[in-house]
């Protein structure tokens, strides 16, 4: 493709995208409304842009062949900085795509629209969601418009509910949830190359021996992760101890998200 958006791409993924997925276009797109160093190489335009501002999102998406949307508030935070970035900002996202000729979206969604799900319980794609933050609910909200762009207009969005992605896991959850740098990349190739996408939900989570998501869905695109979160368990469980088992982060699969409270 010409050129790939990547929103986010100050954040963790969005560097980590940056670094890794140069070959994918003649040109990456790197957007974000905080600090994006190093300065843009020779295949790479840096456009600083809030999502929450229409007209700028409108100009962002412009020329676009395909949009890694890794952008937003991506923990609990005051539901304002939630609704302008992940609300306000996923509709001028979808809205934007419209107008430009509907680029294939990679939508990072997350674990935590089910995160209020006990952990003895296995989801497929098809279980209602039951987020256990605002954040959640936003993600859940960004479900639904990529649903919507798709039934009214075709637009084609891949929406990866992303369990961990950390370079390795670093708590006894992780071993459910990880989802490692490199089988993140490889889902990302997978996206963007695959010959029809449609709206499909897909886990990002690696190959972990210990799992909570039925995965079947990535093979829709061809995804086969290949990392085990296997390789550290000995390393964490040396470093924490087992937390009670009415903890948040030993009961629910959101973890300690479910114990946050309304941030005001
Ligand atoms: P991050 O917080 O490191 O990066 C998000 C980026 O979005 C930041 O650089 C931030 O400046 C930018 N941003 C925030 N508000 C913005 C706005 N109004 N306009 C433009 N940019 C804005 O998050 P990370 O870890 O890189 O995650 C990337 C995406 O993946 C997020 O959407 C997150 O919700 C999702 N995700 C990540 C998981 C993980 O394990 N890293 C797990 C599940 C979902
Ligand atoms: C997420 O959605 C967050 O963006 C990330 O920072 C992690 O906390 C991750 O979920 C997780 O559940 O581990």
């Amino acid at each position: 493709m010409k050129r790939l958006l990547i929103t986010g791409a100050g954040g963790n993924l969005g560097k980590l995208a940056r670094a890794r997925l140069g070959h994918m276009a003649d040109i990456l797109r790197l957007s974000d409304i905080g600090e994006m160093a190093p300065a843009a190489g020779p295949h790479e335009e840096v456009v600083p842009c809030d999502l929450g501002d229409e007209a700028a999102v409108m100009e962002l998406v412009a020329d676009c062949d395909a949009i890694l949307h890794l952008g937003g508030v991506s923990v609990e935070r005051p539901w304002k900085d939630i609704q302008n970035a992940n609300i306000t900002g996923v509709y001028n996202l979808y809205e934007a795509a419209r107008a430009h000729g509907m680029p294939r979206i990679f939508f990072a969604t997350s674990n935590h629209t089910i995160g209020y799900y006990t952990q003895d319980k296995v989801l497929t794609v098809q279980d209602p969601v039951k987020p256990d933050g605002l954040y959640g609910v936003s993600k859940c909200f960004g479900e639904a418009m990529a649903s919507l762009y798709h039934s009214k207009f075709g637009q084609e969005t891949a929406l990866i509910r992303i369990g961990s992605c950390f370079e390795k896991p670093v708590d006894r959850r992780m071993m459910a949830t990880w989802l490692s740098p490199d089988d993140f990349i490889r889902l990302v190739e997978c996206v963007f190359r695959a010959p029809m996408l449609g709206c499909p939900v897909i886990w990002g989570v690696s190959n972990n021996d210990e799992g909570w998501w039925d995965t079947s869905t990535a093979r829709l695109i061809g995804w086969r992760p290949q990392d085990n979160s296997e390789t550290y368990r000995a390393e964490i469980e040396a470093a924490q101890p087992c937390p009670p088992a009415d903890a948040p982060e030993s009961r629910y699969q959101g973890g300690k998200f479910t114990a946050e409270p309304i941030h005001k």
